[in-house]
Formats: C-alpha cells, sequence, structure tokens
C-alpha cells in the first residue's frame, strides 16, 4: 500500500470517514449534496471566471467518471456485485458496470462508469508552476559560461534496482525528446550518465569524482514505493557524505512522482512526466547561477 493510500485508507470506513484522500481534500474543496449543483458549480471547465467543477460524462455539470481497476477474484457475478460495492465506496453512486474481462487465474479487470458528487475548487488546487524563466540552448551556454566561468557538471542516473533509463536519457542524452536535444547537446554543460541500476554510494562517488554542480535521477518503478525510499536513501546518503554548501543540486524526476513533495524527500526539484530537456536546463540555470547569491 502506498503512503498516499494509507493516509486515505486510514479514514475510509472510520466513523465519520469521508473516504477522501488527503489529497483529493486539499484539492476538491467542499461537497455538494447529492444531485445538487450547489453554488457557482459548473461542469464546462475554469470557463468565464467560474471556479468550481465537476466532472462532465453525457451532459454537462453530470459528475459522471470512469474508472477501472483489478480484483483478485475470479470472473462470475459475484465479482461483478464486488466491483460494483467497490465504486459505491469510492463515492461513485449509481456505479455500472461497462466492462469485465477475466485477466488470469483468480483476477478480473473491471471498467465502471458512474457519478460522483465531489466538486473540484480550481483555488485550492495545488501543483507545482514554473517558477523560472525558460531559456534556450544559446542563452544557457552563455549564462553559464559567463557567470560560472566553467562547465557546469551534471551527474545522472537510474538507482536501486530500476532499469527503466529512457526517461533519463531523453534528458541527458543529445537525442532529446519532444523536438529537444538533450543537456549533452549544450557546450557548456559537462554530463556523466551513469545509466541504470546505480546504488547510491556509487552516485555519490561519481557526484564527487565529476564535482557534480547537479546530481538528476531517475525513478520510474514505484512497486511497494521504491521510488520514494530510493530517493530518501539518495538525499540521505549525500546530506550525510557532503556539507552543506557542497552538496550538489539533488533533482528527480519519473512520471509518476508528486512534484509538490520535495520537502518529504529532501531534494531540491522533482520534475514529472512530459518533462524537456530544456526545462532541466533552464532550471539548473536558474538554481545555481542566476539565482544564486555570490559566494553560496
Ligand atoms: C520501456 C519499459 C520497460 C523497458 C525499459 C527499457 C529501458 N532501457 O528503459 C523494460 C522492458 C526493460 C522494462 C522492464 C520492466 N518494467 Co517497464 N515499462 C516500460 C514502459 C513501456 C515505458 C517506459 C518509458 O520508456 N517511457 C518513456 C519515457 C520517455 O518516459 P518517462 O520515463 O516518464 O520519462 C519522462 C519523465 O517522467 C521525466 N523523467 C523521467 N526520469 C527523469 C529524471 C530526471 C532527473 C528528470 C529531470 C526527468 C525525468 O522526463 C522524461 C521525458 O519526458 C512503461 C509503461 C509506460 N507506458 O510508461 C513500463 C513500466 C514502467 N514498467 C513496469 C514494470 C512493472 C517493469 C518490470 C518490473 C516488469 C517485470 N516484471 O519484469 C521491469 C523492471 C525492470 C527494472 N529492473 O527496472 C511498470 C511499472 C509499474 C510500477 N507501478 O512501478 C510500467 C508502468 C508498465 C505497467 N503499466 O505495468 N520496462
Amino acid at each position: 500500500m502506498s503512503e498516499r493510500t494509507e493516509r486515505s485508507a486510514g479514514r475510509e470506513g472510520m466513523p465519520g470517514g469521508n473516504g477522501m484522500s488527503e489529497r483529493t481534500e486539499r484539492s476538491a474543496g467542499r461537497e455538494s449534496t447529492p444531485g445538487g449543483n450547489g453554488t457557482g458549480v459548473v461542469g464546462a471547465g475554469a470557463v468565464a471566471g467560474k471556479r468550481v467543477v465537476r466532472p462532465y460524462g453525457d451532459t454537462t455539470g453530470d459528475g459522471m467518471v470512469q474508472v477501472s481497476f483489478t480484483l483478485p477474484v475470479p470472473h462470475d457475478k459475484r465479482a461483478e456485485g464486488a466491483a460494483v460495492q467497490l465504486a459505491n465506496r469510492m463515492g461513485i453512486d449509481p456505479a455500472m458496470l461497462v466492462h469485465a474481462k477475466p485477466m488470469s487465474d483468480g483476477f478480473t479487470f473491471f471498467v465502471v462508469y458512474g457519478r460522483v458528487n465531489h466538486l473540484v475548487d480550481l483555488d485550492q488546487v495545488q501543483v507545482v508552476e514554473r517558477d523560472f524563466p525558460l531559456l534556450g540552448a544559446k542563452e544557457v551556454n552563455a549564462v553559464v559560461k559567463q557567470r560560472l566561468r566553467r562547465k557546469l557538471s551534471v551527474v545522472g542516473a537510474c538507482i536501486g534496482t530500476d532499469a527503466h533509463t529512457v526517461g533519463i536519457d531523453a534528458i541527458l542524452n543529445v537525442k532529446g525528446i519532444a523536438g529537444e536535444k538533450g543537456l549533452e547537446y549544450y557546450r557548456e554543460l559537462k554530463v556523466t550518465n551513469l545509466g541504470a541500476q546505480v546504488s547510491v554510494p556509487e552516485l555519490v562517488e561519481a557526484a564527487r569524482r565529476e564535482r557534480a554542480d547537479a546530481v538528476l535521477v531517475s525513478q520510474v518503478v514505484t512497486q511497494r514505493d521504491a521510488h520514494l525510499h530510493n530517493t530518501r536513501e539518495m538525499s540521505a546518503a549525500f546530506r550525510e557524505a557532503l556539507p552543506a554548501g557542497k552538496r550538489p543540486l539533488l533533482i528527480v524526476g519519473g512520471p509518476r512522482f508528486d512534484e509538490t513533495m520535495t520537502a518529504e524527500l529532501g531534494v531540491d526539484r522533482i520534475f514529472g512526466r512530459g518533462t524537456t530537456p530544456g526545462e532541466v536546463a533552464s532550471y539548473l540555470v536558474h538554481a545555481l547561477v542566476t539565482s544564486r547569491k555570490a559566494g553560496a
């Protein structure tokens, strides 16, 4: 069970519990009465100053959503009833089973469509927005050359048992992603890509050897919260190995990170799905050069 799930599961089914996770509560605002639209509620999105929305399925503001999940039960009528019960407990009511398929012995995959009464208050949504300017490669190179007066050293790796290198390679290798070249393309960046399944001690050693200004770690596998455990282990190791001021900027990325968790994980920045090398290069310049105080 993930940390986030645990937090919400603790409340589910408890007297007074509403089954909403902390995250949902943070972003959802107040719930309305079943079927009611509530004051200021729109279903069509954040248009014309409306800041509270509900999902849209067949008609505006009908609250319809679709979810899919697998239960460890063979496919039969009881399994279908179990899927509907789960959906009801998730706040989907009425819940319509639209698809059920046996996956393998003793497992069934379900798709359920139904109505939720939760609202989303767009003013309470918490996300990490880009707080630095996007620079082109030429600008990045020019700033590093003029202000740092040496190459900016970047060390990257997939740590732990994770062998999903496509993401970190997309950021680091010349070939890049989404029409942008990777950090190796930047003349003033020195990139050391350690590849897959790098241990934390190996990473710390490489960061020392390369006098890394920034360490870029990728974590794609999230089973048993491996990405969170590995990231915490990595940030703790750097804190132990290097005094404040000598520690490289610690950056993690991967498709399933929550970008608001930097403090909990002990890193400086988290990048999620769809990150491009240009964003990372611009952040490096911002964090290590332009916003850094003299002597820091
Ligand atoms: C390709 C792939 C593999 C390849 C990996 C090859 C390689 N060299 O990378 C192989 C076949 C080896 C593989 C193996 C496994 N895989 Co796999 N794999 C995938 C797959 C299909 C695509 C991942 C990918 O390449 N995405 C494209 C890249 C570009 O996207 P990205 O990683 O998100 O990166 C972007 C951002 O996240 C971000 N980013 C990522 N890292 C970083 C780092 C930094 C510093 C920054 C700034 C940004 C950043 O920027 C990138 C560019 O935008 C996914 C499913 C999917 N569709 O996503 C499953 C998936 C990741 N794999 C999965 C699993 C379970 C496995 C295995 C455990 C399967 C098994 N039982 O053996 C093994 C584990 C191997 C291991 N030891 O890690 C699961 C993970 C589930 C989970 N919850 O953890 C997935 C989600 C499939 C699934 N739905 O079940 N896999």
